[in-house]
């Protein structure tokens, strides 16, 4: 019990010493046996905005990673932009400003040509759940360790964001529509490519670029996952809305050697387990975000034209773009060769188990 003493001057010694014990809390900030401690902080950077499926996965990262911590570790998020473009971003990572990101094949290809392997047209599966077992297989994932390695950067995991859809302001049914427009991709030069196979004019840019470029009729389309067009309100400056099933969107979890390697092994298994418990639930809110937002262009803009290619169509399409294998193979070598080896095989292996009764 505190004692004051009765002409209110001084405490009494019992006092004086519990006094200087909440003193001492007090100027510490320290309330909780945690707080003396000095909290650790990884930095995680996302190529979206907030509300995006990328920020959705850093969200639950950090509420896990905090968690399994016991709060010894703090889990910074920097959203698209806080930061810069995605270059910038891969360019904080490599340098160890980062100690996680968000690195996208549309725009790391640049660095690792073999991961355009995710951006070829028809190589991943029409159903998804064979590319989200595709994605976890061992040998996919260890053919990506040795590439992100190479280059100084760590591969934690592979996801997709959902199917590709093209924004366009004319109808594009075979690529024979495509000709002359003048059609935004990601960066990295497989995009081009692809898109000049078709017939178009394409355009590289940063993400942040796309709106106004589509505002100012500098560009004609652009293609992304549902939710991107929704959130980026690339719908509000295109008219068609068109679902060619051609392609996924993969993006990849990449860490800095620089703090995985300083890592504890516990520290590390943390990272491990949440990566790995976070591979599921990302495609159950992926394919959430991306159902919810067609039904908000829907809403917002009924005049939206929504097309989705048929068969014929589609056909049309793999066949433009079969030759494109050739210049994935000349960009990225033997081991891209590999590479689409070792993902075809996986996409196939999961397709024939999914097809399999129980
Ligand atoms: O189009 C892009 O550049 C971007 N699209 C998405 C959905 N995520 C990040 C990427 O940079």
């Amino acid at each position: 019990m505190l004692h004051l003493t009765t002409d209110g001057k001084s405490f009494s010694p019992a006092g004086r010493a519990l006094l200087c014990v909440l003193l001492a809390l007090a100027l510490s900030g320290c309330n909780t046996p945690n707080a003396t401690k000095k909290r650790e902080v990884w930095r995680f950077a996302i190529e979206e905005t907030p509300g995006s499926v990328q920020d959705a996965y850093a969200k639950r990262f950090r509420e896990l990673v905090e968690e399994r911590t016991n709060g010894e570790v703090k889990v910074i998020i920097y959203p698209y932009g806080a930061l810069g473009t995605s270059d910038h971003i891969l360019e904080q990572l490599h340098n160890g400003t980062l100690d996680f990101a968000m690195a996208s094949p549309g725009h790391l290809g640049k660095l690792i040509p073999e991961v355009q392997v995710f951006l070829l047209h028809f190589v991943m599966s029409n159903d998804e759940r064979a590319n989200i077992c595709a994605l976890k297989r061992p040998e996919v994932r260890s053919a990506l360790d040795e590439l992100y390695m190479e280059k100084g950067l760590r591969f934690l995991s592979a996801f997709s964001e959902g199917a590709m859809a093209w924004t366009t302001r004319k109808p594009v049914r075979v690529p024979e529509d495509f000709d002359g427009l003048k059609f935004r991709v990601m960066t990295s030069p497989l995009l081009i490519a692809a898109y000049e196979g078709y017939g178009a004019s394409p355009t590289p840019l940063p993400y942040s670029e796309v709106y106004s470029a589509l505002q100012l009729r500098m560009i004609d389309g652009q293609v992304n996952p549902v939710f991107a067009i929704e959130e980026m309100s690339f719908y509000e400056v295109t008219d068609w809305l068109i679902f060619p099933q051609h392609a996924y969107f993969v993006t990849t979890v990449a860490g800095s050697p620089r703090l995985l390697e300083r890592l504890s092994a516990k520290r590390r298994a943390v990272v491990e387990d949440v990566v790995d418990q976070l591979q599921g639930e990302i495609e159950t809110i992926q394919q959430r975000f991306n159902r919810q937002r067609l039904d908000t262009i829907k809403e917002r803009k009924p005049d939206m034209n929504i097309l989705r290619l048929d068969d014929a169509q589609r056909a049309r399409f793999r066949e433009a773009a079969a030759p494109i294998r050739d210049r994935y193979v000349q960009l990225a070598g033997e081991r891209g060769q590999r590479m689409l080896q070792v993902l075809s095989a996986a996409v196939a292996h999961c397709e024939s188990q999914l097809s399999t009764p129980p």
